[in-house]
């Protein structure tokens, strides 16, 4: 007979309650911040995201998130404060985002990965095609960043 550890280890494993854990980087420059467009090949092709990426497994938060930063733009980030976090489903997808704050990195952000970076004004944020996952927090985002509600 299954003991109670194996039930919940089956559990876990099915689609319902697989989570995947993401983190992702607000990167300030004055009042900007930097979005990058994702690749034709991935899923939410051609949407606006901010820089980031699934924490590997046995990674750390800010590691994972230096890791992609370095993989995505090229540059050698400080990882600052975790500003934001929330949880989205895409049918059976489920993902639980971090945001931290990044206010200082060597090197110039380059698109490694991504189609096109640009900074933008977050009061931009809503004009552009952006992962529901964000769209339905853009008020928290806001608030994350500092920047007032856009008229
Ligand atoms: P995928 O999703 O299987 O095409 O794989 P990747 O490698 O393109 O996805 P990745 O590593 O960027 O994982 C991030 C997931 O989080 C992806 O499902 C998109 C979602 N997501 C929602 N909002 C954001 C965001 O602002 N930034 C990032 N990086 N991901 C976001």
């Amino acid at each position: 007979m299954a003991n109670s550890d194996d039930v919940v280890a089956r559990k876990s494993r099915t689609k319902k309650n697989h989570w995947i854990p993401v983190v992702a980087g607000l990167l300030r420059r004055g009042n900007q911040v930097l979005v990058g467009q994702r690749p034709e090949t991935h899923s939410l092709a051609g949407m606006w995201e901010f820089p980031g990426g699934k924490i590997e497994p046995g990674e750390g938060p800010e590691e994972a998130l230096a890791r992609e930063l370095e993989e995505e733009l090229g540059i050698e980030a400080e990882i600052g404060q975790l500003k934001l976090s929330c949880t989205h489903s895409y049918g059976d997808v489920n993902i639980l985002i971090l945001f931290y704050e990044i206010l200082y990195w060597k090197g110039e952000p380059r698109a490694k990965h991504h189609l096109m970076l640009e900074w933008i004004h977050p009061e931009e944020l809503p004009l552009r095609s952006i992962p529901e996952a964000n769209r339905k927090i853009l008020g928290r985002l806001y608030k994350a960043m500092d920047v007032p509600w856009p008229k």
